[in-house]
């Protein structure tokens, strides 16, 4: 693969910034907007604070590091692993999957320079981040988290602070610190199982982030190749890509050919927590025939995968034999791959759920690398009409119980949820989320509130999106305009990203995260200034704004004129309310000045 392939201009009028930590020695990375001066109608100028905002990105975006992609990431997080002293580092991996690819001759070309030695947790030792949360330990992770959240708000100036007071917003979290985030905080809401940190110890390039209904609300993208198109590279560049516009995590849901490499490649260049749903793989390997699946070739899957550095697996165990009738009578049945797959298992052997059996012994790999579980929905609704319905609540609630043996365990869980409801039952689902799994974080796939849109799914879905996330929906899987259509392509993702990004600040906004109308006012100020490219840098999107205003002024003196082409210079309401602003002023000296005169017991002779 060429490294030109991979994008890595750094954003417009950007620059990578490192926050050392103050408990560990660590740099927090993160995305610094510098900003132009306003000039006052006085003549005097006022500048503008740099924006401090929470980076995805990288090390991509980061001239001054330099990438190979066929050796990954730099290793970020592996002497904060090795240093907890509570890992053995294997000589190869012990899967016996893995085993048999890295014995495949006819793979060298899709080999790595870098030999990646899985970890593991020594014996007795475990590994999560639940777990130190539990001791009362800080962890380097922790702290990482706290710092990036905050996004040095205090550095903002007096101007943007005083704006974000006027509306303070109203939290539906159980305590959303009004002021910083602490890392004491983001402990202890790790620790009551309400936050999560997914990061699997074999993924040390991964820039540690939280999933948690008292924090930035998050998103996910999905990627991956399917048995009819895409391939390695363009499936790396697709992460790279979704990470550049924002996504929080990348699931790899690949089903076509070399699902393992693709995977290793994804995530030794990932700088985001890396989500699968190993009964994909598993199927592949008993040749799409779910019948033929067994807990043996799941159970190697999960190792595989977790020595790979996988961070969470969505697992669908929560689809249970009782359940599956409850889905006869629905419009669109069983909408979730793994759910069908599952129900396909349960019915043809008339047993139960293997997932399910077997929970505990997940449980028991899965601690040792500090995968999260993702409770799959495997029952969730496809349709407007199926929405909360008898399935989608029974598994909801067995979701709960599954979720109190996990953390038994010390393992990490969040709750996936739908899907497509429409705007006036989405409430329900958040409440009863809530009560049933004894609030773990959900993350939900939109949900769509119609289905009359193909080709317009990621606005049916951000709408759902954005009510649950304010509801206190943790992170969001975003839906691009290919879904229900086809594999999403580079800009399907990005639109994807983007339109999610929206969803989820507008949930921030109106839950009162202390960090997030910062960038609202100082891109709200650069606006009504007219400071064009102060306004396209602060933007989600600067590429899209940038070429959309200059589709009709492309000239330079148009980024300082005090209109655009939608109302033209003389219809400008910003402008006209900017010369009522300075009449006012002028006005308001005139009469200091008369009132002046008049104490001094002068008259004024109209
Ligand atoms: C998220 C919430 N509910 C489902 N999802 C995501 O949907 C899940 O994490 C995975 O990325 C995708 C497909 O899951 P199914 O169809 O196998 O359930």
């Amino acid at each position: 693969m060429k490294e030109e392939q991979i994008s890595r201009t750094p954003f417009p009028n950007s620059k990578k910034v490192y926050i050392d930590g103050e408990i560990h020695p660590i740099k927090v990375a993160m995305r610094e907007i510098a900003l132009s001066d306003t000039k006052l109608s006085n003549g005097g100028i006022e500048k503008n604070t740099p924006v401090t905002v929470y980076d995805t990105s990288g090390a991509y975006t980061d001239p001054n590091i330099e990438i190979n992609i066929r050796k990954g990431l730099p290793r970020l997080r592996e002497s904060w692993i090795l240093d907890r002293n509570d890992v053995e580092i294997l000589e190869e991996i012990t899967s016996d999957y893995g085993q048999s690819r890295l014995k495949d001759e006819s793979l060298n070309h899709l080999r790595f320079e870098y030999l990646h030695q899985p970890k593991r947790a020594k014996k007795g030792a475990n590994v999560t981040q639940l777990y130190y949360a539990k001791q009362g330990i800080i962890t380097p992770e922790m702290e990482y988290i706290a710092i990036r959240e905050n996004q040095r708000i205090e550095l903002l100036n007096e101007q943007t602070k005083a704006m974000q007071c006027q509306h303070g917003g109203n939290s539906f979290g159980a305590n959303t610190p009004k002021n910083k985030i602490t890392p004491e905080f983001v402990r202890s809401e790790v620790a009551c199982g309400r936050a999560i940190i997914p990061n699997n110890i074999n993924h040390p390039e991964s820039e540690p982030m939280i999933v948690g209904r008292n924090f930035l609300v998050k998103i996910n993208a999905n990627i991956g190749n399917s048995a009819v198109t895409s391939s390695i590279e363009e499936e790396v560049e697709k992460a790279v890509w979704a990470c550049r516009w924002g996504a929080d995590t990348i699931m790899d849901l690949s089903t076509g050919k070399n699902i393992h490499e693709t995977r290793e490649w994804i995530i030794r260049n990932s700088p985001v927590p890396i989500g699968t749903v190993p009964i994909y793989q598993a199927l592949e390997k008993v040749k799409g025939i779910a019948e033929d699946l067994t807990w043996e070739i799941f159970r190697d899957t999960l190792i595989e995968q977790a020595e790979q550095g996988v961070s969470y697996f969505t697992i669908h165990a929560g689809v249970l034999l009782r359940y599956i009738h409850l889905t006869a009578n629905r419009v669109t049945g069983i909408v979730s791959r793994g759910g069908s797959i599952m129900a396909k298992w349960c019915l043809f052997h008339h047993k139960e759920n293997f997932l399910y059996t077997h929970f505990e012994e997940i449980c028991e790999i899965m601690k040792q690398y500090d995968v999260a579980f993702s409770l799959g929905d495997g029952l969730r609704p496809g349709s407007i009409a199926d929405a909360n319905d008898a399935a989608q609540f029974a598994e909801l609630e067995t979701l709960g119980e599954l979720t109190k043996i996990a953390w038994k365990h010390d393992v990490q869980v969040f709750i996936e949820g739908p899907g497509h409801v429409p705007m006036h039952m989405i409430k329900e689902n958040m409440d009863k989320q809530l009560e049933h799994c004894h609030e773990a974080p959900f993350y939900t796939l939109g949900p769509l509130t119609t289905d009359i849109a193909p080709g317009y799914d990621h606005i049916t879905s951000a709408i759902g999106a954005a009510m649950i996330g304010w509801y206190g929906c943790a992170m969001l899987c975003y839906v691009t305009p290919k879904e229900h259509l086809g594999l999403p392509n580079k800009k399907d993702v990005k639109d994807g990203v983007i339109t999610y990004k929206i969803s989820a600040h507008a949930a921030d906004l109106a839950k009162g995260h202390p960090g997030a109308q910062y960038r609202d006012n100082a891109l709200s100020k650069a606006r009504f200034e007219f400071r064009w490219e102060d306004q396209f840098n602060l933007a989600l999107d600067p590429d899209t704004a940038r070429e959309f205003h200059d589709e009709t002024l492309p000239a330079d003196g148009a980024k300082v004129a005090h209109f655009c082409s939608m109302c033209g210079p003389k219809f400008c309401s910003m402008k006209i309310s900017q010369e009522i602003r300075d009449v006012a002023a002028a006005e308001k000296g005139m009469q200091e000045k008369s009132e002046e005169f008049i104490e001094q017991g002068k008259e004024i002779y109209i």
